[in-house]
């Protein structure tokens, strides 16, 4: 298995679900002064050229989510997925497509200072920061005591806008935040 990687992105959430799977996986480090990413060779791979991409076998895949979803499949045994006939099955699949979908644009627009106009496909940050803390409840992770990918890719967002620095965010979400920060293999930069 190979995951196209730079340790300064995103691709860091893919190795983070990797670890947690306890995958055997080899990092392709992709240089984006040089472009890498946008090579003929890599386009073949992820046709948008960013990263992550993974590669297992004859399989290929981008996008944050999508990678999380397979490999939480794909490792059963690392339990970080519900079951397909597992009740809680629909909401962590709702949750792993809102981190990418509403979370991660609305706090792009947060950070970067700019207004989400009612169009968009998106939530105001406010309003996902709403949506997290109310699907946390009473934690300590997405699902009760149960750490599952709905957590990396979800968790990811907080710990990514944290490393951005500036003024702490809601204490329930902070406080979420430190526990994932614990575990092991959570995301790091660089
Ligand atoms: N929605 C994508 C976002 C991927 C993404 O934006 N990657 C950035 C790095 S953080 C990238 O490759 N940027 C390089 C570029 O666009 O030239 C995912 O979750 O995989």
């Amino acid at each position: 298995m190979k995951l196209y990687y730079n340790p300064r992105s995103r691709a860091t959430i893919a190795k983070w679900m990797l670890d947690e799977c306890g995958a055997d996986y080899e990092l392709v480090p992709l240089d984006f002064e040089r472009r890498e990413h946008k090579s003929p060779a890599y386009l073949k791979i992820n046709p948008a050229g960013k990263v992550p991409a993974l590669v297992d076998g004859e399989a290929r895949l981008f996008e944050n989510a999508a990678i999380g979803l397979y490999l939480a499949d794909r490792y059963p045994a690392a339990r970080l997925a519900p079951a397909p006939d597992a009740p809680e099955r629909g909401r962590y699949l709702s949750l792993m497509v809102f981190s990418t979908s509403q979370l991660e644009p609305s706090m792009g627009d947060a950070l970067l200072k700019l207004e989400t106009p009612p169009p968009r496909g998106w939530n105001d940050f406010d309003i996902t920061q709403d949506v997290v803390e109310q699907e946390l409840g009473d934690g300590p992770y997405l699902f009760g005591d149960w750490f599952t990918a709905a957590d990396v890719l979800v968790g990811s967002m907080f710990i990514w806008k944290r490393m951005w620095g500036g003024a702490p965010g809601r204490p329930k979400l902070e406080a979420y935040v430190d526990r994932l920060l614990q575990r092991p293999h959570a995301l790091r930069m660089g």
